[in-house]
């Protein structure tokens, strides 16, 4: 099948949305709970590369990647023809019931890429959300433990046991109570908001961490040690040098395991393949989804094999986790990755970013941080002088980009962070235009 070539180019012909996003955006209000929100506006006509052209001919830059998924870019050719090949051949029959090799060969390419050369097994899932609720079955099996520790500012999903696991209140928990007992929230690392010497802001962290599971928890009840390594709805908060090690360590050093949530980090989006690679973090288990499978819904989770192999027969499973169709897609986005490079890619689009988003930065105070790895980079904004949030200059930031054809998606806490989080296929002049219409969104203030 011929390829459809998508123009790598910035095209706003119609306000923003348009007349034809406009009707269906009258027609999603009609028929589509109000519960679920809309970053940008426009209904989508096709995608690919570094951009998203709309239902109105307009042509937007991509800064979002779906929120880390297509990292491989929108309909990857690899992707398409490992779908297609996958549909024609069978497209369920659920795993559970009768296995098919895609699943299989999954598993391995987890084993093998995530952190650690130890033996791994994985098992397959349809969602963030579900691969971190197995992440604490199987954690909780194998310690015979029950609590859980996360972290202040995490996000890890919005099934009830993941809602409890979230730190933010609104908009992910607010009237969805009660939460599952035995989560317990302990002090982020965040070098810009701690209150302390930023210098010693991880050593000062694990002290109190150790000290709250010690007199509030007590190591011997602690199951698992659940972190993102790069916070992503949070704000993009990475920890300090340090800090991950110190938790893997004090996990480890307890009997509890070292649970990483790699779902927003992981498949080359920070300039590693996952997150913990930056300082060599072994987790016990990893979880994954996102940018896996090229846009098709997948999810993992891998661990030390011993700690995978503890649940029972049929403790685990689902009737479409690691669907034939996904699987496909994501052997033929994992082969995309590695061939083409894209975490060496991640890095120089980080890179580019860092030193254009520092330029910024150095020119406008109501940035009061840029922070990041690799292609995972995001501007934390302020009341210029202070360090308190400035929700208003974000929603300014992203409506003037958006009216210029640039998505951009926010994140964070207080609402006043946004994150850049482009596919990394995005041609170099496409992110470099986007982010100059980001100079002129700030100048605008
Ligand atoms: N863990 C670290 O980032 C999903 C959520 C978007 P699901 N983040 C995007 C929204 O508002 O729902 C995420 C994550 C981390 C888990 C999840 C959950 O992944 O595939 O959305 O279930």
């Amino acid at each position: 099948m011929p390829r459809r070539e998508i123009p790598q180019q910035r095209v706003v012909k119609t306000a923003i949305p348009g007349p034809k996003s406009q009707e269906l955006i009258a027609r999603r209000s009609d028929a589509v709970s109000a519960a679920l929100g809309m970053a940008i506006p426009v209904f989508v006509k096709e995608a690919g590369g570094g951009v998203i052209v709309d239902v109105d001919g307009n042509s937007i830059i991509d800064m979002g990647a779906g929120i880390a998924v297509v990292n491989v870019g929108n309909s990857a050719d690899l992707v398409i023809d490992r779908v297609v090949e996958q549909v024609h051949a069978f497209t369920h029959t659920c795993f559970m019931v009768a296995p098919y090799q895609g699943y299989v060969d999954v598993c391995e390419a987890l084993n093998r890429l995530t952190p650690g050369k130890h033996k791994k097994k994985s098992a397959l899932f349809n969602s963030g959300a579900e691969a971190v609720e197995n992440a604490i079955k199987v954690a909780r099996v194998f310690t015979k433990r029950s609590a859980v520790i996360v972290f202040e500012h995490g996000y890890h999903g919005r099934t009830n046991l993941t809602m409890g696991m979230t730190a933010k209140n609104m908009p992910y928990k607010e009237g969805f109570g009660p939460f599952a007992p035995e989560i317990y929230r302990m002090p982020m690392a965040y070098p810009f908001r701690w209150l302390g010497d930023p210098a010693e802001c991880a050593a000062q962290a694990l002290d109190l961490i150790s000290h709250k599971i010690e007199k509030e928890i007590g190591f011997q009840n602690v199951a698992a040690i659940v972190i993102e390594p790069i916070q992503g709805e949070g704000g993009f908060i990475v920890p300090p040098k340090g800090f991950l090690p110190g938790l893997a360590k004090l996990a480890k050093d307890n009997g509890a395991l070292f649970v990483a949530d790699e779902v927003q980090t992981g498949f080359a989006r920070t300039g590693e393949m996952f997150g913990c690679d930056d300082e060599g973090v072994i987790p016990d288990l990893i979880t994954t989804a996102k940018g896996i499978a090229g846009g098709l819904p997948l999810a993992g989770l891998t661990g030390r094999a011993e700690v995978m192999d503890s649940v029972h027969l049929s403790g685990l499973g689902g009737t479409f986790g690691g669907s034939p169709i996904s699987c496909a897609a994501a052997l033929g986005a994992i082969e995309t990755i590695e061939r083409e490079n894209l975490v060496e890619r991640a890095r120089e689009i980080g890179a580019i970013m860092v030193a254009e988003l520092g330029a910024m930065a150095a020119k406008y105070p109501v940035i009061g941080e840029v922070r990041g790895r690799g292609a995972m980079q995001a501007i934390e904004l302020v009341i210029p002088g202070t360090t308190e949030p400035n929700p208003a200059a974000m929603q300014a930031i992203v409506k003037y980009c958006q009216s210029k054809g640039v998505l951009l998606l926010t994140a964070g806490t207080y609402s006043n962070v946004i994150r850049f989080l482009p596919p990394l296929v995005m041609p170099e002049q496409l992110l470099r235009e986007a982010l100059s219409i980001l100079d002129e969104a700030l100048a605008a203030l």
